[in-house]
């Protein structure tokens, strides 16, 4: 065995990029071709692979890194590398094909350009050295774009580059003579400019080459980081993982732009060519992040901003089950992913209290089931939540913490009464919201629930449908249980949670009487609410609930 430097081979005119990408670590055994580190431009990304077999003894690179042809990246104990006493070994012809030296100083990803006497700029894909037939993966601008000379015209993509076409000149796109999944090659007409009165600086600067001959070679090069493509040479590859199996598979402009933003690309979710991520998608996870949707793992590691408390978890366990037995995996659905986001934050942030008492429904139940004969006609069913809900508005009139919520170190008074309600659904839980339930009578509050609870089961409830809540309700009383701790549902701070009813032995100072008791469970945001609070909310629940007058007092 013998120690060999693994230095950038021939990158053409990439110089001083930066490492995007740590594809092996210390102590790995890596193959020849094996891609070891990821650099990138503004235009291009490019895997940069080993030129030797051996184990990786040291990285010199880390991430950040700039790196230019003949950097070393890393030490290698490489038996081959003994025995061909080679040290410092470059990269072998076939991995890095180099791009002859007039071809490496011209700039390759400059497409070639013949402006018309109209200002018709026909763009052609310009040098791309070992580039063959690429595949168009993105489309960057359209017909009747504006374009500013280098912005990018389409993607196209190699298994270990990915490389932006850009536009020659300023000038209107006319045309776009690909779509996506064409494979181009060097030379072939892919767009039509109208250039602008100034436009056509590199083709002025080069007259406009045949498709023969498409690289304006000596044209003065318009960036400082084109493309890598002369030096890359492709193994076979399968194209729908992305080469390193790791590495977010998304053009250089759409990294640039997720970094830009502090997007993690490792958490986006490409919906592009096979799982190719879009500037679309990471718009969409920034908004998701933004609307507290969906948190990034950094998030979910971190404890509540401004608290300075660092919560340190463990990662999550990752577990082979396979070897203990056969396992289905099935992806989570997307209610679940955006339910079991918030309730974790919910969990983690807010310090909940549970609790518990007992309402006497005997004489409310027997006026519910006494209300449905008279309204059999009318199709309404009314449900013993339809009275909580109304006995909780005027438990939060009583106690206007209740209705509140946390905003900084202020807390916000609701003059409204919008009283959630958990639902159950084949998908996932939803929490639609009954709005202005202080207005409205048992009958209306009936019927309005059935209507949203059977939305929530079609999968038909709107944005709007589940805004504006003030207090929720979780009934497990149709399914059974005796208590349980409801998650309180940020930014409310109280939730109440319901559980079967049951008969129930009552002493009543002479003897046991049988009493119908609801369980009422009341979690609540302990920095808002103290216990005594809470007790007291419950325990006048339960009044109200066992004598419904007491809601006209
Ligand atoms: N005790 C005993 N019986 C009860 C009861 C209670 N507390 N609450 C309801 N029931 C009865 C109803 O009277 C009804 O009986 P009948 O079929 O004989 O008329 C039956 O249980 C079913 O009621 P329901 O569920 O259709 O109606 P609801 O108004 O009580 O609840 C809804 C509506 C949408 C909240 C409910 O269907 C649901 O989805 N519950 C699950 C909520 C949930 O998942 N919570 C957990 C959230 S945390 O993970």
């Amino acid at each position: 065995m013998a120690l060999v430097n693994i230095l950038v081979p021939d990158i053409g005119d990439f110089s001083e990029v930066g490492v995007i990408e740590l594809l092996v670590k210390v102590g790995d055994t890596v193959k020849v071709e094996q891609s070891l580190i990821t650099v990138e431009s503004d235009k291009a990304s490019m895997e940069i692979p080993s030129s030797h077999a051996g184990v990786v003894k040291e990285l010199k690179v880390a991430l950040g890194d700039k790196v230019s042809q003949g950097s070393v990246i890393a030490v290698l104990d490489s038996a081959e590398a003994a025995a061909s006493e080679s040290n410092a070994a470059p990269a072998p012809a076939s991995q890095a094909p180099a791009a002859s030296k007039q071809e490496a100083s011209a700039p390759a990803t400059t497409p070639a350009a013949a402006p018309a006497a109209s200002g018709r700029i026909e763009v052609r894909v310009p040098d791309i050295g070992d580039f063959k037939d690429v595949a168009v993966i993105e489309l960057l601008a359209k017909p009747g774009d504006t374009l500013a000379p280098e912005q990018s015209l389409f993607t196209v993509e190699s298994d270990k580059a990915s490389m932006e076409i850009p536009s020659p000149a300023a000038g209107v796109l006319k045309e776009l003579k690909v779509k996506l999944g064409d494979k181009v090659n060097q030379g072939d007409l892919v767009a039509i400019l109208e250039g602008a009165a100034s436009a056509a600086v590199p083709a002025a600067a080069a007259p406009a080459p045949s498709a023969a001959a498409p690289a304006p070679a000596a044209a003065p090069a318009p960036t400082p980081a084109p493309a890598p493509a002369a030096s890359v040479a492709a193994p076979p590859h399968n194209p729908t993982v992305p080469p390193s199996g790791q590495l977010p598979h998304a053009s250089p402009s759409v990294r640039q732009f997720a970094r830009e933003l502090g997007v993690p690309l490792a958490e986006v979710k490409g919906s592009g060519r096979n799982g190719r991520i879009t500037f679309e998608d990471v718009q969409a996870f920034t908004r998701s992040v933004m609307a507290g949707a969906v948190q990034t793992q950094a998030q979910a590691a971190k404890a509540p901003a401004g608290s300075g408390v660092g919560l340190d978890l463990l990662p999550w366990p990752k577990i082979d089950f396979t070897k203990f037995g056969p396992v289905e995996r099935k992806e989570l659905s997307r209610i679940k992913k955006i339910s079991g986001a918030n309730l974790s934050r919910n969990w983690v942030m807010i310090p909940h209290v549970t609790n518990n008492d007992e309402a006497d429904i005997t004489e409310l139940e027997a006026f519910r089931v006494a209300t449905n004969k008279e309204n059999e006609k009318s199709g309404v069913k009314v449900t013993m939540l339809a009275f909580v809900i109304k006995a909780v508005v005027a438990a939060l009139k009583k106690f206007p913490d209740f209705n509140a919520s946390l905003d900084g170190d202020a807390l916000i008074y609701k003059q409204y009464f919008h009283i959630g309600f958990a639902a159950d659904t084949p998908n996932g839980l939803v929490v639609p919201v009954l709005k202005d339930a202080d207005k409205k009578g048992i009958l209306q509050i009936s019927a309005e629930m059935g209507e949203l609870a059977k939305k929530a089961r079609d999968g038909k409830l709107g944005v709007a449908d589940m805004q504006g809540g003030c207090f929720s309700i979780s009934s497990l009383g149709g399914i059974g249980g005796t208590h349980f701790t409801p998650i309180i549902n940020a930014p409310e701070v109280a939730i109440l949670g319901l559980s079967k009813s049951a008969m129930k032995p009552v002493w009543d100072g002479k003897q046991f009487q049988p009493r119908l008791s609801l369980p009422l469970s009341l979690s609540y945001d302990h920095r808002v609410i103290d216990g005594a609070s809470a007790a007291r909310f419950n325990a006048y629940l339960a009044q109200v609930l066992a004598d419904f007058r007491r809601i006209l007092l």
